[in-house]
């Protein structure tokens, strides 16, 4: 645990006050930095090289208007569906309402609980020690919940839309085009911040295997997309430090030391988005959300995508499992691994393309001739979407 960080008692009114014009003057930068619009494509049809440009100038992009109404009111369906079957504390077995919990039965606990507005990680060792700072901790209001849900794994066994977002053309053909046709697949998780609850995950960059690679280079980390199912502003929203994927491994405390040792850094930006929008965000930028003491819930759906050399006979070295974030236990990804994970994307498309027949689906080239084996049916849902996420690909 953190023990150098004075602990400064501050409400959620307070919080939210304190924070006001850091929000007004991130969202001015965010806005001024243009990396953002509808997804397109060139001639080829292959991802706009400007739009791959600006991603790689400033480490995320925002792809406006990517998931349609029908497609979202159905996220929003399934994600109020797992977030209302939550245990209603940690080890607990039944929801709020008293009613079986979510998911006992997986091999992975889809649900990661907070004590409302905390910052779980920051200044501690978990997942290998990358949060370095704790954020700002405000007081709940005395009728808080014990705990909230925090992040949720496993959507594409949890939920039936998540799994048919997996398959999207679009975010796969973005994925393609920033990590090459043989794309694999890292893990999921749906950040929850409820309204007034949400706690913050502090300062980080994601990746923990490859800062000495002497094949280093701004993309070997991968990156994340988020799904956003409501209205981010700067106050819920994900924060990032344009440019910092470029820098190598970022010391965040003398970041934090050099600001006066506040969590605001000054060169962020926030991740403002619609409902339906979907950032990418490099594994290697410096990034962090604030506890959520604004009245605007924010639910995004995070997945991520390597290159395949990134990860085969790799030893994944972060561990995202919720009941043990300590890292360097994993065995090297193999071939074996690396086609089973990657089996989800093909049976996700299938399932999408009979959920919506009008699109044209994405073609995963590593599956390419393996279609009939991977239709979404109830033997590849037992055979391989069940427990998919043991299998992660965590670098
Ligand atoms: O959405 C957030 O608040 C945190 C996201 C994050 O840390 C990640 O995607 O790696």
């Amino acid at each position: 645990m953190n023990t150098e960080q004075a602990v400064i008692e501050v409400t959620r009114e307070q919080h939210a006050a304190a924070m006001a014009e850091y929000l007004r003057e991130g969202e001015a930068r965010a806005r001024a930095l243009g990396n953002r619009g509808p997804v397109r494509y060139d001639g080829r049809g292959k991802l706009h090289p400007d739009i791959l440009a600006a991603y790689w100038a400033h480490g995320f992009y925002v792809f406006e208007g990517v998931v349609g109404e029908a497609e979202l009111a159905e996220l929003r369906a399934d994600a109020t569906e797992m977030i209302e079957r939550a245990p209603v504390r940690k080890g607990a077995v039944l929801d709020a309402r008293g009613r079986p919990a979510h998911g006992r039965e997986f091999a992975i606990e889809p649900y990661l609980l907070v004590r409302p507005l905390s910052d779980p990680w920051g200044g501690t060792d978990a997942l290998g020690g990358r949060h370095p700072h704790k954020m700002t901790e405000p007081v709940p209001d005395p009728d808080a919940p014990e705990s909230v849900p925090y992040l949720m794994f496993g959507m594409c066994q949890s939920m039936p839309a998540g799994l048919r977002l997996y398959g999207h053309p679009d975010l796969l053909a973005i994925a393609e085009a920033i990590n090459g046709e043989d794309v694999v697949p890292y893990t999921d998780a749906v950040f929850v911040k409820m309204p007034g609850l949400g706690g913050s995950v502090a300062w980080h960059q994601d990746g923990i295997t490859h800062w000495d690679n002497p094949n280093w280079d701004e993309g070997i980390h991968g990156f994340n997309f988020q799904v956003q199912l409501y209205r981010t502003t700067a106050a819920n929203g994900l924060w990032v430090v344009p440019g910092t994927h470029k820098l190598g491994k970022v010391d965040i405390k003398a970041a934090v030391a050099a600001n006066g040792g506040s969590d605001l850094l000054p060169d962020a930006v926030p991740l403002l988005c619609n409902p339906g929008d979907a950032t990418i965000v490099n594994r290697q930028a410096l990034h962090g959300s604030f506890a959520n003491t604004s009245p605007d819930p924010r639910v995004s759906i995070t997945f991520g995508f390597h290159r395949r050399a990134s990860v085969l006979n790799v030893q994944g070295k972060l561990s995202i499992r919720p009941d043990d974030l300590r890292w360097g236990a994993g065995p090297a990804y193999d071939e074996q691994r690396v086609f089973d994970r990657s089996a989800v994307i093909a049976v996700a498309v299938d399932a999408r393309r009979r959920r919506f027949p009008q699109e044209t689906p994405y073609r995963y080239v590593p599956f390419a001739g393996l279609e009939d084996d991977f239709r979404f049916s109830e033997e590849t849902w037992e055979r391989v979407i069940r427990d998919y996420n043991v299998k992660d690909l965590a670098i």
